[in-house]
């Protein structure tokens, strides 16, 4: 076969073997195979200084117009592969900005503190201040200074987290530690009566601790809300008003307020307080176990014994105090059988919330 035949022969293999290319790797392969060192048109290239004078120059003119169309089609084929790549890349990364979002698990504030501040904040609108106060505190102030006899049974080690000194700075003998968690937060406003004169309007938001065993209705650590009003002229009336005004605020405009002759040593009168079934209104049903009331909170007049104690002039004052427990509320609000759920962080029980 002449030699311009066989370069002929190679550029029809080589258009062909360019148009089958699928990928940039099969192109590449495509032109070493041809024009590559070892590629079968550079060895005829090669071949052309053994030829004779006459048909040198037929041949040169054949074998540059191969290379040169076997080269403009690899050329063109990158082109288009190229094109495609890109073509499919944008194609795969395309985001559709109309998809709704993905929720994204953000935290939010825990069921019960929600309710510690719906408290907090509906004594604020009416003027009352909030105060905190240790949760380590003095017998004095947890037990004492409320009036409570020092033979008084919240007082046994069985009822009351008693701490013990580890340091050995003080001797403290089992059973005669004056130092101990808060059974309530009443020493709170102990601390407040010590240092301001009436008027007095405050909240006392915080932990508290008894030793319990925990239980559908009970746990050893829970959250009180208690409030303390001290100013002239303060009567019952205002307690129970003020009662009344949170119970409707808290649990709707419909609730009914009771209250029940009660004993505690920090006040009296003093009061149990039942808020009406949110249930059946207080015919009585399986939610408020026939009752037709649920229990709330406690209250009193503050015993002017206190008053003694803080340096707060009874015959010019009167005040009335009043505690509740903040799982309970929430646990009536939402219809939590099982105060537990509130100090265990099971998230399946907060993410209701
Ligand atoms: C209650 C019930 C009744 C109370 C009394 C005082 C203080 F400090 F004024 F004496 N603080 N809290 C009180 C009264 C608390 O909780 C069930």
């Amino acid at each position: 076969m002449a030699i311009s035949d066989e370069l002929r022969a190679l550029e029809s293999e080589a258009l062909a073997a360019v148009g089958a290319a699928e990928t940039l790797e099969d192109l590449e392969a495509v032109r070493i195979g041809f024009l590559g060192k070892k590629g079968s048109l550079t060895a005829i290239l090669r071949g052309l200084g053994g030829l004779s004078a006459e048909e040198r120059p037929e041949a040169g003119r054949v074998s540059n117009e191969v290379r040169r169309s076997v080269e403009s089609a690899l050329d063109a084929k990158r082109e288009e592969l190229e094109r495609a790549a890109r073509a499919s890349r944008i194609a795969a990364e395309v985001v559709d900005v109309t998809l709704p979002g993905r929720a994204r698990p953000l935290g939010h504030q825990h069921v019960l503190h929600q309710v510690v501040d719906e408290i907090v904040e509906i004594f604020s609108g009416l003027g009352y201040r909030v105060a905190e106060g240790p949760e380590v505190e003095l017998d004095y102030y947890n037990f004492t200074a409320l009036n409570h006899p020092a033979d008084h049974p919240a007082r046994a080690l069985q009822d009351t987290f008693y701490v013990k000194d580890l340091s050995g700075d003080r001797a403290v003998v089992e059973g005669e530690s004056d130092v101990l968690l808060r059974t309530h937060t009443s020493p709170g406003q102990v601390h407040v009566m010590e240092t301001q004169q009436p008027p007095i309007y405050v909240v006392v938001p915080g932990k508290v601790y008894r030793r319990d065993v925990a239980d559908p209705s009970h746990l050893p650590q829970f959250t009180q809300v208690e409030g303390l009003v001290v100013d002239e002229g303060i009567t019952f009336g205002d307690l129970k008003g003020t009662l009344e005004h949170f119970v409707r605020e808290m649990f709707g405009p419909d609730r009914r307020v009771r209250l029940r002759p009660h004993f505690f040593p920090f006040t009296e009168p003093s009061a149990e307080v039942d808020v009406s079934c949110g249930i059946c209104g207080g015919s009585g049903c399986r939610s408020c176990g026939g009752e037709g009331w649920l229990e709330i909170l406690g209250c009193g007049m503050v015993d002017p014994n206190v008053f003694g104690y803080v340096g707060i002039d009874p015959e010019k004052y009167t005040g009335f105090a009043f505690g509740m427990g903040a799982e309970r509320i929430a646990g009536l609000k939402y219809g939590v059988p099982d105060l537990r759920h509130f100090i265990e962080g099971d998230t399946r029980f907060l993410h209701q919330f």
